[in-house]
């Protein structure tokens, strides 16, 4: 199957066909993955190797994004023209052909609450925004579930940004993998995000995660192994609200995906990743209810049960409420 050949399959019908609106404006927020994604088991088509597990941040960040008809296609970025030689411009551009007649053409202006490309999930909020944008632009009223599988397509982690709140799970099925929300809800969770610098990371996720793939061991005989019993722990503590260990899978999960890709040579940590990681181990021996979680970059985000147990361990950390 071919990537458009999905589309269609998707959508039960041909996007080129459809008469379109002026414009559409759509927000989603970033999700932050508790149950890590790293790795593809088909990268055309977009099948991630595991399902994964995420909290979504709601109205506090994400991204804006507006679809508009115009003479030349466009993209502009946070108040940036995107060059048509940039890889963001053509992997938006990728991912707009799978729907549109080439005649026409777009303008496509987004703007992320957070920073670009430093492991702070902006593509997650960029394509799910994108998506939405374009169901509302070619009013296809389509369902979240349909919404998710489309939004993969451009990058798997915005499956399951598509949800404005709560926890998310993306389930693995082939082709049709999608995102679902988990309904249960953890009234008092909150998490701060410890942002060490506005470096773009050297290596991109979907880099750091094929690297992975190809050359680690402990990620061919550990990773899916890991994910099944994290989601499965997961699941259960967060329905009975049990911080200590929740603390304990979201942790040993965030690092045995960065044990899989430094095995392969792919590290995202800098010197505050490390210090800061040290520190919060040091802060749970002394029964500190705090944990961390780390993508693919080197900043931080915290989890707690109490906003001001995060300001009281971290000058300049910014917290949100998740529920
Ligand atoms: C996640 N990450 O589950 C994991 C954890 C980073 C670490 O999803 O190649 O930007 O576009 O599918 O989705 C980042 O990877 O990569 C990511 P592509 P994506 O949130």
């Amino acid at each position: 199957m071919k990537r458009h050949e999905l589309v269609r399959h998707i959508l039960g019908f041909d996007p080129t066909r459809c008469a379109c609106n002026y414009s559409a404006y759509v927000y989603a927020p970033a999700n932050f993955a508790l149950i890590k994604y790293w790795g593809k088991e088909n990268e055309e088509l977009m099948v991630p190797n595991t399902n994964s597990f995420s909290v979504s941040m709601g109205k506090n960040l994400g991204t804006e994004t507006k679809i508009q008809l115009s003479k030349n296609d466009e993209f502009v970025l946070n108040g940036k023209n995107i060059k048509k030689n940039d890889k963001k411009y053509t992997r938006l551009f990728d991912f707009l052909n799978l729907f549109r007649d080439q005649e026409v053409k777009l303008k496509i202006i987004s703007n992320n609450t957070m920073s670009t490309g430093a492991g702070l999930a902006s593509s997650a909020s960029g394509f799910a925004s994108l998506t939405m944008a374009l169901d509302k632009f070619c009013n296809w009223n389509l369902s979240k579930k349909k919404l998710s599988m489309l939004a993969r397509l451009g990058s798997i982690s915005a499956s399951r940004s598509v949800y404005e709140n709560g926890f998310v799970e993306m389930k693995k099925e082939g082709v049709n993998t999608y995102s679902a929300p988990f309904e249960h809800k953890w009234e008092n969770l909150c998490i701060g995000i410890l942002k060490f610098s506005n470096k773009e990371k050297s290596i991109s996720s979907t880099e750091g995660m094929r690297k992975t793939v190809e050359e680690s061991l402990l990620y061919k005989y550990g990773w899916k192994k890991q994910v099944e019993t994290d989601l499965k722990e997961i699941k259960i503590t967060i329905k009975k609200k049990d911080f200590e260990k929740f603390s304990e899978i979201v942790q040993r999960n965030a690092l045995s995906m960065h044990a899989t890709a430094i095995s392969a040579g792919i590290l995202y940590w800098s010197e505050d990743t490390l210090k800061t990681i040290k520190y919060i181990l040091n802060l749970q021996k002394e029964k500190v209810p705090i944990c961390f979680t780390e993508d693919a970059g080197e900043h931080l985000k915290i989890f707690a049960e109490d906003k001001k147990v995060l300001k009281r361990y971290f000058d300049e950390i910014e917290v949100w409420e998740l529920f």
